[in-house]
């Protein structure tokens, strides 16, 4: 019942040749949601998945950076802020796109689209175009550590995460002088405030002013973002083995940016973002700090911290992983990603603990499930209630927990 559920709403959502987040908020392609939009499609139709992930690349810019969101020109002008004339970009292929990116997930889609229904001549297609993502992280955005940085709180997928507060606050910003469009869809309590979007639109404005060459006042090392990166690495020397190419530099990335991870961005039984212009650490309580539990290589020791802490500040034995830990002043139960519970970053823990704690996993999975069934598709719950918030029928709700359930 909830799996049909979850593919009426991926059909509802489907523009041709990839699915939008949410009909009325989110109207164009994002980078990250088609990555996980095609690990669920793949359930049940690997052949959409596939163009999901190669509409996405066709979009690809040629320095290799896959843009955060790319326009359907029929969508009417003014129907998402900001869009395409904010940010005056094209891709190659002619599309408009903005010219920021999002967490590399894309690589591990590619690999479970394919597990799902082997197809070596998509793979053959795409790998190169991973690699060329990759390839353009470690050539814009790596620092004299070999940790990759987010130019943008929008590249971290987390928004108005905590995290970013400090940050954030040391960017300088007038009035947007543009109505929001995000409110006439959801309840202003639960989205970031009109200050987070003075800052979000001046950051981008100052990138998009250099060509989108120089980051402005905000570059940061996420720990989701380069766990990405890594776990990418480890789907890239899969996908190399599959077409008989050698893996090798692939599986060595990915333990340099293990490392790396761990002996910058680790403390105390959590990963940390830090700012790549002071090398400070940002210390918080994201769930973000979490997520490395992808990376296949991580020391068992580190492993173990986290998990306990994802027992004891995350309460994660109620069945869903918070935004932000709970108990702490920054915690939101509503607002956004400072505190609900979000399907992705439940369903990446989840990824990450299933072959080590598979106990905890099925709590993981049985609590997305019940948010679901409690609520509906919606974009992000309160994780004690479960109660629903900002949208309906939000894609990737709908399409890990079809992932779940396959
Ligand atoms: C800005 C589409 C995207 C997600 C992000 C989420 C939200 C956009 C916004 O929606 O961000 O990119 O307008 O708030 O934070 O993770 O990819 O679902």
């Amino acid at each position: 019942m909830i799996a049909r559920e979850a593919v009426r709403v991926l059909v509802a959502n489907w523009d041709g040749s990839y699915t939008v987040p949410s009909r009325r908020l989110y109207p164009h392609q994002w980078s990250w949601d088609s990555a996980f939009i095609a690990i669920g499609n793949a359930r049940w139709s690997p052949r959409r998945a596939r163009i999901e992930l190669l509409s996405l690349f066709g979009a690809q810019w040629r320095d290799g950076r896959v843009p955060h969101i790319v326009f359907n020109p029929d969508v009417p002008e003014g129907a998402y802020f900001p869009g395409p004339e904010f940010w005056e970009a094209r891709a190659p292929s002619g599309s408009a796109t903005s010219g920021i990116v999002q967490p590399p997930v894309h690589a591990m889609a590619a690999w479970q689209v394919h597990l799902a229904e082997p197809d070596p001549a998509f793979l053959r297609r795409i790998y190169p175009r991973l690699v060329a993502q990759q390839q353009f992280l470690r050539t814009a955005r790596q620092s004299p550590e070999g940790l990759m940085s987010i130019v943008h709180p929008w590249e971290s997928g987390m928004d108005n995460s905590p995290a970013w507060d400090i940050p954030l606050a040391a960017v300088v910003a007038g009035p947007m002088g543009v109505r929001r469009r995000d409110l006439a869809h959801v309840s202003p309590d639960e989205r970031p405030t009109d200050r987070d979007y003075e800052r979000y639109t001046a950051l981008a404005r100052a990138y998009r002013d250099t060509g989108y060459r120089r980051a402005g006042a905000f570059a940061v090392e996420d720990p989701l973002f380069n766990a990405a990166y890594g776990a990418a690495e480890s789907a890239l020397a899969k996908i190399a083995s599959a077409v008989g190419l050698d893996p090798a530099p692939h599986h060595a990335e990915a333990a340099r940016i293990t490392a790396a991870m761990v002996e910058h961005l680790y403390d105390d039984g959590l990963f940390h973002g830090r700012d790549a212009g002071s090398g400070i650490l940002l210390r918080s309580s994201s769930a973000a700090g979490l997520v490395p539990l992808i990376l296949p290589d991580l020391p068992r020791e580190i492993v173990n911290a986290l998990i306990g802490t994802a027992l004891d500040r995350f309460e994660i034995k109620r069945g869903l992983l918070p935004s932000f830990a709970p108990g702490t002043a920054e915690f939101d139960p509503a607002r956004y990603w400072r505190g609900p519970s979000w399907i992705n970053l439940t369903w990446l823990v989840w990824q990450g603990l299933r072959h080590r704690r598979p106990d905890l996993a099925e709590l993981l999975a049985d609590g997305m499930v019940r948010a679901v069934t409690t609520s509906g598709f919606r974009e992000y719950f309160d994780p004690f209630t479960l109660e629903g918030h900002g949208c309906r029928d939000f894609s990737w709700s709908a399409a890990l927990v079809l992932d779940l359930l396959c």
